[in-house]
């Protein structure tokens, strides 16, 4: 069957918000992009020409202080990251067409760009600010690394820009014995000069933004009361040392990360045109006829509702057709909580759980409002086991084996019960309206309402009776048929959802799931034998998951024995990417070596780090002569805290391999190698 385009084709470019690149995806992420996925999916569906973009969001202090304290560079740190996320959406389902960052050279180019753009159109202002300056550390401090006490209620180790104690807010500048979090000294005072960007002067243009588009209710409330009181200009500048873009002719002035990470929608798109050859102007100049939605968090409402625009604007690009903004994720009814173990890494989940269940909860509590999302752990297993395995499988598996055993898999072409066939294939343009004004919840609840008219005409029909009267042999081949093609619609109704689901009812069916084919039936069609489409959840796989998640147990079960083939030297516990990246490798060269006085494993190892001598004591006696070692080149890790040893320091540890005794190699780095390189 091919999918039949619509006439009105239309070309829609989507984004989730970027996750930062210093921690892992949770829960509380996967919500937005599982409810964006599905929007996604649901429109390539419906054959418009709709492309998928995200990124991780790179730059900034907390990013730099992060990759400091594991001793690593940003770029090194943000690499990682951006792997690790890409392989946890991936794991979800999430469907980008392109997952950038925005540390790339597409998106400095467009930073300069707008920045240049906004500055020749007189929306850049400078002027001189003062904030507090950590000395010992050389850097100006954010808000959230300073601590205090309170200027209003006197409570002690407070936030630098608000109180916990009594909620008031304040300038850093104004907290009583100010500390810095980076160093702990005392932070001065100091000016620096700023660069500001000049939203008031787009009020005018944002309003008529708001009430123009199609925002949400609650968004345009919001937007009303920023109105009300006042647009400030944006500072959109931070002093060196800062992880991201130089601001063009301002050295040592650095964009602030949430100026670049918008435009870093843009950035991931570029990537994507280049790849793919598609025009990057038809989505992006201002007057494209392409949509472009930004589904976010509502803790960032402000950026996207009005700063973004107003950049946009003042840059010669085009608006954002809409904005949709969601609620946030709570477990059992509270805040995700570490302690609780209710802080669910997406990694964690996937140990545990198929991604399928949670893309349907989260589905079926989908509403297009902004209201936050309960994930009710109890709720959610009986939820998907009686929804999907109790209601949709089941109408499968209820029938697939009579077909395949009694009519070698053919179906009927007879239908026996019309009425009910035209309900459900009517279903679909409701249906799609649903998906389409991302009100998933309702279209899960019609979906499933249409399982059970299914159930009910199966169990009314009781194809299991019909069966053993020889004259109703053809019957039951029609009402298991029917049962079948109703299945089908379901699964097509379910696929943005249901993604893998989906796929094994492809196999099963003989018959590729699109949206247009709603609209019929498969008749003397061949399927394949039923296997088993998907299991219940155990509440006890979700407790596990519970316990994983736990901060004070998080060690215990990550420390999972890794399986593999070495069963006499069995690989040592499963560390993460944040542990690995804390071990600095390093070329360093032999420049003496020799034996140790009473040790019997030991050489008495100098080695040259390129402008630095460690001494190292390595159990390699066994294997080496020390002359033999001199003037050679080995890896060392260069960053372990040295340790006292009976005969001295040992400031660091070579890395051999073997078994041992004589069959021990130290790692001999290839010609080329300078000592002090970096082993990456
Ligand atoms: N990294 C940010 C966050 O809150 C989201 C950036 C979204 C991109 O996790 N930008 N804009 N505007
Ligand atoms: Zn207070």
């Amino acid at each position: 069957m091919s999918q039949t385009m619509p006439q009105d084709k239309r070309k829609i470019l989507v984004t989730c918000a970027l996750p930062y690149a210093n921690g892992s995806i949770h829960l509380g992420h996967l919500l937005e992009h599982i409810q964006t996925d599905i929007w996604v999916r649901f429109q390539r569906m419906r054959g418009n020409e709709t492309y998928f973009v995200c990124a991780d969001d790179a730059h900034g202090t907390p990013i730099m202080l992060k990759a400091q304290e594991l001793g690593i560079t940003p770029e090194q740190m943000i690499d990682g990251v951006r792997e690790e996320h890409m392989s946890d959406f991936n794991d979800f389902m999430i469907s980008f067409d392109n997952y950038h960052s925005t540390h790339s050279d597409e998106n400095r180019a467009f930073a300069s760009e707008i920045y240049n753009k906004l500055n020749d159109n007189g929306h850049i202002k400078t002027r001189t600010i003062s904030q507090l300056y950590d000395e010992e550390k050389g850097m100006f401090l954010p808000d959230r690394f300073v601590k205090g006490t309170c200027p209003k209620c006197k409570s002690e180790d407070e936030n630098g820009d608000s109180c916990d104690n009594c909620g008031a807010t304040y300038s850093p500048t104004e907290v009583i014995n100010p500390r810095s979090v980076v160093s702990g000294s005392t932070p001065v005072s100091r000016d620096s000069e700023h660069y500001f960007f000049d939203l008031p002067a787009f009020e005018q243009m944002l309003k008529d933004w708001t009430t123009g588009g199609s925002l949400q209710e609650e968004m345009a409330n919001k937007l009303n009361e920023w109105f009300e009181s006042g647009l400030q200009q944006w500072d959109i500048s931070r002093d060196a040392p800062y992880f991201g873009f130089e601001i063009p002719n301002a050295p040592g002035k650095f964009f602030y990360v949430w100026l670049d990470a918008p435009i870093g929608y843009m950035g991931s798109f570029k990537n994507l045109c280049d790849r793919e050859n598609i025009d990057f102007d038809a989505f992006w100049k201002e007057d494209s006829d392409a949509e472009l939605y930004h589904f976010i968090g509502k803790d960032i409402i402000y950026f996207h509702s009005l700063f973004w625009p107003a950049m946009l604007e003042g840059s010669g690009y085009r608006k954002p057709t809409s904005v949709y903004a969601h609620g946030f994720v709570t477990v059992n009814g509270a805040k995700m909580s570490k302690s609780k173990g209710t802080f669910i890494k997406g990694r964690t989940y996937l140990d545990h759980l198929s991604p399928e269940y949670l893309r349907y909860y989260y589905a079926a509590k989908l509403t297009n409002r902004i209201d936050d999302l309960d994930l009710n752990l109890e709720d959610f297993a009986q939820r998907v086991n009686s929804d999907l395995v109790g209601k949709v499988v089941n109408i499968a598996s209820r029938c697939a084996s009579f077909i395949t055993k009694r009519f070698d898999g053919m179906l009927s072409n007879n239908v026996d019960d019309q009425a009910l066939a035209d309900e459900v294939m009517a279903a679909g343009d409701k249906l799609a309206e649903l998906y389409e004004n991302r009100e998933f919840g309702k279209a899960m609840r019609e979906i499933m309402a249409l399982a059970d008219k299914v159930n009910e005409y199966i169990a009314v029909k009781e194809p299991w009776v019909l069966v053993k009267d020889d004259s109703k042999q053809k019957e039951v081949q029609d009402v298991c048929s029917l049962g079948i093609n109703l299945f089908r619609i379901l699964m097509i109704y379910l696929k943005p959802v249901l993604p893998a689901l989906a796929e094994k009812t492809e196999s099963f069916l003989n018959d590729e799931l699109v949206w247009e084919g709603h609209k019929s039936l498969l008749a003397d069609h061949k399927i394949n034998k039923f296997k088993a489409l998907m299991q219940r959840i155990e509440m006890d796989k979700v407790n596990e998951m519970i316990d994983a998640s736990k901060e004070s147990l998080a060690e215990k079960v990550e420390a999972k024995p890794v399986t593999g083939p070495l069963v006499d030297d069995p690989i040592a516990p499963e560390i993460q990417f944040d542990d690995f990246a804390k071990i600095d490798l390093r070329v360093a060269k032999i420049v003496k070596a020799e034996h140790v006085e009473k040790a019997d494993k030991l050489l008495r190892l100098e080695l040259d780090l390129g402008g630095e001598t460690r001494q190292v004591f390595a159990g390699i006696k066994s294997a080496y002569q020390p002359e033999d070692l001199e003037g050679k080149l080995t890896v060392m890790v260069a960053n372990l805290a040295p340790r006292k040893m009976r005969f001295g320091m040992s400031e660091g540890m070579v890395l051999a391999a073997g078994p041992g005794g004589k069959d021990l190699w130290i790692l001999n780095p290839e010609e080329g190698a300078q000592p002090g390189m970096r082993v990456k």
